[in-house]
């Protein structure tokens, strides 16, 4: 029997947004182009389908997504990892030992045992590092991809206005839309994030339960989120038909306190929809503020990690609730 060559696996991390779907396939023609890199059989591939942003990204430039990887691969075949690094975000479809390669922007969190390649920066994109690399290697992506990875770049940094967008993913972003021939950047951007955040699908309950996380802390609390460019329209057409639902989904989960935030995109503000008064209290504690006919302005208080799209707030037995920005769980001791 013919022996198959060993493939490069390239993987960005389980539930991909469109960064890590983006920054694989860049990653995957860099490779297929730059002799240097000697990868054999190159082949970007998805840890789970992709969100409803991507799959807007890919019928509107007729592409297709990567394969999804649903199978254990081959001991000899290799892996690339992109826009994550920390085992618990990993496809769980290979090991540790099959990584050969990192590219990232994400906060490290590793213990490997043996040396692989490394690129990690901090900008806003995973796609901005693989266009560096591609600069580096005087290869230029085609319109189509050059037109994904300034999509990636937009939804990874929230239209270039999020605090971890930097002088370089603002650069790229504008080399990438010449390539692509996008003229009106804001215009493009709004659209994906309309893509994103169409929350007319959704029924109330499907909103509050979108995005969220249970948390135990002194009680157990249940923070969501959606993310929109459509907050007014959904406070004023949808606000009692979610404050029922959230009355529901209060009762199914158990919990002492149930938060819904609704965040605007593109105004980087946030509303608290306040189902009661325990959770008005520690929410207006926590953000300032009054409460008005049950929504709770925040401003820009409140931001998504999108690495996983995760919210962690810390929530002290003083009642006092503070956001942490991160991926990680960081409650230990407050509890
Ligand atoms: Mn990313």
């Amino acid at each position: 029997m013919q022996q198959k060559k060993p493939i490069t696996y390239i993987i960005g991390h389980q539930k991909p947004d469109t960064d890590s779907v983006v920054s694989a396939m860049a990653l995957e023609y860099l490779y297929q182009q730059a002799n240097s890199y000697g990868y054999s059989e190159p082949k970007a591939v998805i840890a789970d389908p992709i969100n409803e942003e991507t799959k807007y990204l890919f019928s509107r430039f007729d592409l297709k997504a990567p394969q999804l990887l649903s199978a254990l691969i081959d001991s000899q075949d290799q892996v690339v990892l992109v826009d994550h690094n920390e085992a618990s975000q990993r496809s769980a479809h290979f090991t540790q030992e099959q990584i050969v390669e990192i590219v990232d922007h994400h906060k490290v969190n590793l213990n490997l045992s043996k040396p692989i390649y490394l690129t990690f920066k901090t900008w806003g994109a995973s796609s901005s590092i693989v266009y560096f690399l591609m600069k580096q290697a005087d290869i230029t992506p085609p319109k189509k991809l050059a037109a994904l990875m300034l999509s990636a770049i937009l939804s990874d940094t929230v239209g270039l206005k999020s605090p971890t967008t930097t002088d370089k993913d603002e650069k790229f972003a504008k080399e990438l839309a010449k390539i692509a021939q996008v003229d009106d950047l804001e215009a493009f951007t709004l659209d994906i994030f309309k893509a994103k955040s169409n929350v007319s699908k959704l029924t109330p309950t499907q909103i509050v339960k979108n995005d969220y996380k249970l948390f135990e802390f002194a009680q157990p609390t249940f923070i969501g989120q959606i993310e929109t460019v459509e907050q007014e329209l959904l406070l004023s057409t949808k606000k009692q038909e979610l404050l029922a639902a959230m009355t529901q989904v209060k009762a199914q989960e158990k919990v002492e306190y149930l938060f819904l935030a609704i965040t605007d995109i593109l105004k980087i503000n946030t509303k608290l929809l306040i189902l009661g008064k325990p959770e008005q209290e520690i929410a207006q504690k926590a953000f300032g503020g009054t409460t008005q006919e049950s929504v709770l302005d925040i401003g820009s208080k409140l931001s998504r990690i999108h690495a996983h799209g995760r919210l962690s707030f810390l929530y002290s037995n003083t009642v006092n609730l503070v956001l942490q920005e991160s991926g990680e769980r960081v409650f230990s001791g407050l509890c």
